[in-house]
């Protein structure tokens, strides 16, 4: 995939209910969206947003639970998702909440705008609800008469409704998906959708009149009620960046180059938001990426409040960078898998204690043990590694950016284990004992060899484990630059000189015992 260099890149995630505490299958969706901002930055301008969706019944309920009214139980509640967040690492650049004037405002303004151009009409709405999941189902679709999703009890609902003419739109969907089969990736969601395409599309209810908690109707309309909590929250991704044609903000990063979302709503970000966006004049996502779901016993974890697990707790324990290489490395992206502490030790353990951890402390304790850590001046140009890596920077560039994350973590992987191969097969011990020139030389070449790749590892694993990288960078006597273009990646770039130091394990080891805890 090659990024566009005119616009900005711009990355979203799915805005999030509060109605309760979130889980790591929350944070999984918003880390892998700054892995990829955090990619995409170090070659141009990118953007990613972030939020909460805190409309609708299902936030309403949830505050009338603990006695608060629904504003101030989100007001109480933001804060928390924002420190999950900042707990993993993540950086956003803007945290949309629908409830902020900026889009309550923008969302009227689209109603009005789309009741004018006939696409938003005034008809009778009847069928089943699904609370839990704000969503409408026809009987065909219920599962022993629950929701087909959730398998919660569903409501029947009778009232008028203001429709979006979503009919209207179904046969430039189908040329959309035909024209663009990558455009909804994986292909098994993208199949689902064209199934659901080629049955046929009935108009879609946008408004609600038995709740209040909600964006008004506009009063211009002449009814009451509120707009459905979904097509308030789609507009999110253009209201957070200041939609309207001529808004040079809103141009310079509409087309959205990715939407992440769970595989569930998938309905909502591939058939329903398109429509909308054509509505108004505007082009579809280039992308949209419906991801797996972490489960728990074959489960959707979050599905019942039993099976999620702290993501606090988690982080505290295991390093919220370790637990970002292990959402990204255990599953190819859009397939489900399971979680359990034991595969985050493993991984922990395995990967970056013994592989990647190892080889920094070893290569930094022989560099202070043969040079006083200083890195030695070599012919860097001459060393195999110049040309046997010289792609490894594009590639992993073009891995991360194509949400191949398991592949690009197994090629920036590649240079870990050929460094660990050169310490096994050149013996530095070996070399510093026989003390003679050619030994002295060659001893030389695989210190810098091992910092240099170091170096490159840094740099290449930053938009996964930030933190940790920034640490190593650290130990190896660097101050800036980790962010930096990978283009300019040349094997030799570590000034020779450079004061090094031996620091703390970079992931010391956990008691697989000590998980279980
Ligand atoms: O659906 N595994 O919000 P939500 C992986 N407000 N990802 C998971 C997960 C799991 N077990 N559980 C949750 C909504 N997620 C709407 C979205 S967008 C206009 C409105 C992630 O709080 C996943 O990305 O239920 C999923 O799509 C999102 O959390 C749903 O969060």
């Amino acid at each position: 995939m090659s990024l566009r260099m005119d616009r900005s890149y711009y990355v979203t995630t799915p805005i999030y209910y509060i109605s309760g505490n979130p889980h790591i299958g929350h944070a999984y969706t918003t880390v892998v969206a700054d892995v990829l901002a955090r990619t995409a930055r170090t070659s141009g301008p990118a953007f990613f947003l972030t939020g909460t969706d805190e409309h609708g019944q299902k936030v309403a309920n949830a505050a009338a639970e603990h006695g608060k009214t629904p504003q101030a139980w989100c007001d109480e509640l933001v804060p928390r998702w924002q420190s999950l967040f900042a707990a993993y690492h993540v950086e956003y650049d803007d945290f949309i909440r629908t409830t902020q004037p900026r889009h309550e405002t923008k969302v009227q303004r689209v109603f009005e705008r789309l009741r004018e151009s006939g696409d938003v009409y005034l008809g009778k709405y009847e069928g089943w609800y699904c609370v839990a999941d704000e969503t409408f189902w026809l009987e065909s679709k219920l599962v022993n008469g629950k929701c087909p999703t959730c398998g919660r009890e569903v409501q029947w609902i009778s009232e008028d409704d203001w429709f979006f003419r979503l009919s209207k739109y179904r046969d430039r969907l189908l040329e959309h998906f035909k024209a663009h089969p990558q455009w909804l990736r994986p292909q098994s969601v993208y199949n689902e959708m064209m199934a659901i395409l080629e049955e046929g599309l009935d108009d879609f209810s946008i408004s609600r009149t038995n709740f209040d908690w909600g964006i008004p109707i506009p009063e211009s309309s002449g009814h009451a009620g509120v707009i459905y909590v979904w097509f308030d929250a789609l507009l999110n991704y253009i209201t957070a960046i200041g939609w309207s044609e001529d808004d040079a903000r809103f141009r310079s990063l509409w087309p959205a180059s990715v939407q992440l979302i769970g595989k569930e709503i998938a309905r909502f970000h591939t058939i329903i938001w398109p429509a909308v966006l054509w509505a108004l004049g505007e082009a579809a996502p280039e992308l949209v990426f419906a991801h797996g779901w972490i489960t728990v016993d074959g489960q959707k974890m979050g599905k019942s409040m039993g099976n999620a697990v702290d993501p606090f707790a988690l982080a505290e324990r295991f390093g919220a960078d370790s637990l970002r290489y292990f959402l990204l490395r255990e599953a190819p992206f859009g397939s489900d898998f399971s979680y359990s502490e034991e595969k985050i030790a493993q991984r922990h353990n395995s990967d970056l204690g013994n592989d990647f951890g190892n080889l920094a402390r070893r290569s930094l304790s022989m560099l202070q043990k043969y040079n006083d850590g200083i890195v030695p001046q070599v012919a860097a140009a001459e060393s195999p590694f110049a040309s046997r890596f010289a792609e490894l920077p594009r590639r992993v560039r073009e891995k991360l950016l194509d949400l191949r994350f398991r592949e690009a973590l197994e090629e920036a992987w590649e240079l870990v284990t050929a460094l660990n191969r050169r310490i096994d097969d050149e013996k530095p011990w070996a070399l510093a004992k026989a003390g003679d020139p050619a030994s002295t030389a060659q001893l030389h070449a695989l210190l810098y060899d091992l910092c240099e790749g170091l170096r490159w590892l840094a740099m290449l694993l930053h938009p996964v484990m930030p933190e940790r990288t920034a640490a190593l960078w650290a130990q190896l006597g660097l101050t800036t630059g980790i962010d930096a273009d990978w283009t300019t990646l040349r094997w030799g770039g570590l000034a020779a000189g450079t004061q090094t130091h031996v620091g703390d394990a970079l992931f010391p080891r956990i008691e697989l015992a000590e998980a279980h805890g």
